[in-house]
């Protein structure tokens, strides 16, 4: 059952102008910068980043897709012992040398982060992996923090995050619900 709404459209909206300019400021621009999101809702989340940064700088960075799965379908059952699993990378691009900035929804145990820096090792040695979260609800569980958050949201584990997004909810919601 829902407790509240904690960023509306606008908000999300604000959000991720405000982490594309982080991204650009941290970096200095574009040069070298791939953007990766992670499985569902990673995804348009970097393609709204990619889309603001081609707005303010006028190129287009190249993007990347990883799809991690991670527990069960049913979040209600206990996941502690699932770990997230690589199924598919999709980078074409040689990120030897290059700033990976690694796209995700919501940032929890770290679990999911680690698997997509296993992925991205794997595939070349970029000079630097950078973390862009749309929420940080807490609960690590790995020494791993993102460097670009949109909104820090310190939840209970009987709290779950709800994020809605156009591309795939019809209407762009982060809300906080309890199990
Ligand atoms: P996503 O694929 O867009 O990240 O895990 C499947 C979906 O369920 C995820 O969508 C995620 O947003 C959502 N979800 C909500 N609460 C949880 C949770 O506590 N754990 C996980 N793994 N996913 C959650
Ligand atoms: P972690 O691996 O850090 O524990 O969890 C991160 C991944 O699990 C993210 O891709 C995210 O989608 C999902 N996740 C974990 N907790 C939540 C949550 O409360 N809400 C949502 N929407 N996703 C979550
Ligand atoms: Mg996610």
């Amino acid at each position: 059952n829902k407790k509240a709404t904690l960023l509306d459209d606008s908000a999300i909206r604000r959000s991720m102008t405000r982490i594309a300019h982080e991204i650009l400021e941290k970096n200095k621009g574009v040069e070298g910068l791939i953007l990766v999101g992670i499985k569902t809702r990673g995804i348009p989340l970097a393609e709204r980043l990619r889309e603001k940064i081609s707005q303010i700088e006028g190129v287009d960075i190249p993007i990347g897709e990883l799809d991690i799965t991670l527990y069960r379908d049913d979040l209600s059952i206990q996941h502690e012992h699932n770990e997230p699993e690589l199924k598919e990378t999709k980078i074409l691009e040689d990120i030897t040398g290059k700033t990976i900035v690694l796209v995700d929804d919501v940032l929890f145990t770290g679990r999911t982060v680690r698997a997509a820096m296993d992925a991205i090792v794997d595939q070349g040695r970029p000079a630097q992996i950078q973390l862009a979260v749309l929420v940080d609800r807490g609960h690590r569980e790995l020494p791993i923090r993102a460097d670009f958050i949109g909104k820090n949201i310190p939840t209970s584990q009987e709290e779950v995050i709800v994020v809605e997004l156009d591309e795939t909810d019809r209407q762009d919601q982060v809300s906080i619900y309890e199990k």
